[in-house]
């Protein structure tokens, strides 16, 4: 099947110098070789120019050109690269040829966009004066692929896994062009199947699978990616060789201990293992009453003699309570089953935190647990597969979104507390951290389905990288990159970016409540609609207000984060608008900060959320002469039935808001 490249087009910038480009190099190893291959094709496909490798140390060449320079003493880290002029010469030097690898797909990149300001015409770096310097903000920059054996993908919204099919591990060249992509932004581990570990995929720790694996794991190596694999917690049981899977059993510990000699003899270079444990339908440590750390640190006693690291989800709650009784919450649970284990874990174990408590809403608060674990390793995890957020049907670009979760403060310390700090490990000095997202690819030609939802697939590898990069930059270069430099294009298709986060939110659930979804499709509006047994709704409205007491008048929610933001969103008046429902039961007369009543505030968004889509298509239409066809239909189809869906969702949710209550639209308008 064919398949793009995304942003790593090199687009033509000149054929003007016809000279070959020296690279100097005394390094050998298969990231060079991906390097120089790296190197070729851009300075090809860019300038028409062919390289020349000059092999010795880097320092002995005389000429302008490349030089490729790995200097341990350099601070750089283990991954950090700087790149600058000097006399003609573009000089990426690094500790290791990781950061090499990195400093190259940089140089290329700022190339590309013309953000080095190099000479576009020559690229001869004679008077060449950018210079940058990088260290990756986050030790683990990781995807989660929700790949299932038999293709097909878990919240996939581009097609079929390319890592699977029937229940055999895919290996070709599309495997090399993903791993050259993630590479190219920064993405340093990868698991490549669902958490939800069943059938086939319990067996992937078994024979039938390692000649394979380690054919993966060799191209991801080569690219500077680690491999990792969700693992079923309960495979001594499902495998048939045990009757139990109680951490505690020692049959158990040493099973796990022989697997892992097993598994890393036949892939040595394997970064460790993921776990849903205790989790919608998944076995867990619980079953056997035991705790999280007991589950955890049993088989991180088994991975450690071969550098292994059990991350370890903490979306552990029970899906099937009865929450009634208005002090049952569901949002509680991460840091109910968590804070209280906190020390308790093995230097090898990182625990993984979704952003928020809930579950990838368009808008939550951020989860309390990423303030309250002081003594462990943690990942934080974001969601780029477009599960709530339409899609990837609708664009909806969400590095905004993440900008703001990172920049969030939790007020563990004085100073440096930001959810970015935190899963960084500045804040309590961790090694094993960084950030994760659900993986939003498949084997669609474009890799994301949506054309514009590469951007969430570019944007978290930048960011993750670099969590000082604004949403603003991330999507110029993504654009720039993927579509070419001429300002209307870059212009237009940057404001349909950055407004259509906010327009999402507008015409689906309002000021933070979230859900209103169709129960497990997850698209398409659906008020009342609860995900499991009928116990309630998630927003419990009813004929006079609506939202969700939090406070600890209510469920005591808020009392799971530090001061001062336990009673900042405790207090209806001093909570965030735009977190109001989520934290608060409000009547439809509140008034808001802009002078209008809650309902009518809902009236209002959900009219401006599907002008905004009916700007972007405007914006879309204006560029059309500047695209190529393919791609301004690929976007053009989902624009109208992103139209037609957010005008479902705002006539589904006025409607039922106007029925509960009885009151009209102040301007009048129809509600259907
Ligand atoms: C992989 C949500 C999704 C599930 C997903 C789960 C998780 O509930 O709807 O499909 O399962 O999150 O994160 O484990």
């Amino acid at each position: 099947m064919e398949y793009t490249q995304c942003w790593l087009q090199y687009k033509k910038i000149s054929d003007v110098n016809k000279l070959d480009v020296n690279v100097y190099c005394g390094e050998t190893g298969r990231l060079i070789d991906r390097i120089y291959e790296e190197l070729a094709l851009g300075f090809w496909d860019m300038y028409h120019r062919k390289i020349k490798i000059s092999g010795g140390a880097a320092n002995t060449g005389t000429g302008n050109g490349i030089v490729l320079t790995v200097n341990e003493k350099s601070s750089l880290g283990p991954e950090g690269y700087s790149l600058k002029s000097n006399r003609g010469r573009c000089i990426i030097e690094a500790d290791t040829q990781v950061g090499l690898l990195y400093g190259t797909f940089a140089l290329l990149r700022n190339l590309q966009t013309g953000e080095s300001k190099a000479p576009k015409p020559a690229a001869n770096f004679d008077n060449w004066s950018w210079e940058e310097e990088k260290i990756p903000s986050n030790p683990l920059r990781m995807l989660n692929h929700w790949d299932n054996m038999d293709g097909s993908i878990e919240r996939g919204y581009s097609g079929e896994s390319f890592f699977f099919h029937d229940n055999e591990i895919i290996v070709n060249d599309r495997t090399r062009a993903y791993a050259r992509l993630m590479a190219s932004v920064g993405i340093n581990a990868v698991v490549i199947n669902n958490v939800n570990v069943k059938d086939a995929a319990t067996e992937l720790i078994t024979e039938r699978y390692y000649t394979q694996l380690r054919k993966l794991a060799d191209i991801f190596e080569s690219y500077a990616i680690k491999l990792y694999l969700s693992i079923n917690f309960a495979s001594p049981v499902e495998l048939g060789e045990l009757d139990t899977a109680d951490p505690l059993d020692e049959r158990v510990g040493k099973w796990w201990r022989e697997k892992a000699e097993e598994i890393w003899k036949n892939l040595p270079g394997l970064g460790g293992f993921l776990v849903k444990a205790d989790s919608e339908g998944r076995p867990g440590p619980y079953t056997y009453g035991r705790t999280h750390s007991e589950g955890a640190n049993m088989l991180a006693e088994a991975v450690k003699p071969h550098g292994g690291t059990i991350i370890w989800r903490c979306f552990v709650y029970n899906c099937r309570q009865d929450w009634r009784d208005k002090i049952t919450d569901r949002a509680k649970a991460a840091y109910d089953n968590f804070k209280p284990l906190d020390g308790t874990f093995a230097d090898n174990v990182i625990l993984q935190i979704k952003n928020g408590p809930m579950d990838f809403q368009v808008r939550e608060p951020v989860s309390p647990l990423l303030g309250g674990l002081s003594k462990t390793n943690m990942i934080l995890e974001f969601q780029i597969a477009q599960e709530y957020t339409g899609q990837q049907k609708h664009v909806c670009f969400l590095i905004p979104w993440f900008k703001e979760v990172l920049n969030f403060d939790m007020y563990c310390k004085e100073k440096l507390s930001t959810v970015g700090d935190l899963v960084s490990g500045k804040t309590y000095h961790q090694v094993k951290c960084g950030i994760a997202a659900v993986a939003n690819t498949g084997n669609d030609n474009n890799w994301t389905g949506h054309d514009l939802a590469a951007a969430n697939l570019y944007g978290f590898g930048r960011l993750a990288f670099d969590t000082g990069l604004s949403s603003e930059r991330i999507a110029k270069e993504w654009i720039a990159l993927t579509y070419g430099f001429e300002e209307k294009v870059v212009k237009n298709i940057n404001k349909i970016l950055q407004m259509s986060w906010p327009a999402y939110e507008k015409y689906t659930s309002p000021l933070g409540i979230g859900w209103m979804v169709t129960p497990h499709t997850h698209y398409g509006p659906s008020v009342d609609g609860y995900e499991y047994d009928s116990w309630g709704t998630y927003h419990r409205a009813d004929h006079f207000g609506i939202g969700v007491d939090r406070s600890n008048k209510g469920t005591g929610y808020c009392s799971q984060y530090n001061p001062p933001l336990d009673t900042i969103y405790g207090d209806k008046e001093t909570c965030p608008e735009e977190l109001l429902l989520f934290f608060h039961y409000v009547d439809y007369s509140y008034t808001l900060s802009s002078g209008k009543t809650l309902l009518q505030h809902i009236y209002d968004s959900h009219f401006e959320g599907v002008e905004d889509v009916e700007k972007m298509i405007c914006l879309w239409e204006e560029i059309k002469e500047a695209m190529d066809m393919d791609s301004y239909n690929n976007v053009i189809l989902k624009l109208n039935e992103q139209l037609n869906s957010a005008k479902e969702w705002r006539d589904v949710i006025n409607s039922y808001f106007y029925r509960k209550t009885g009151i009209p639209d102040v301007k009048g308008r129809n509600i259907y």
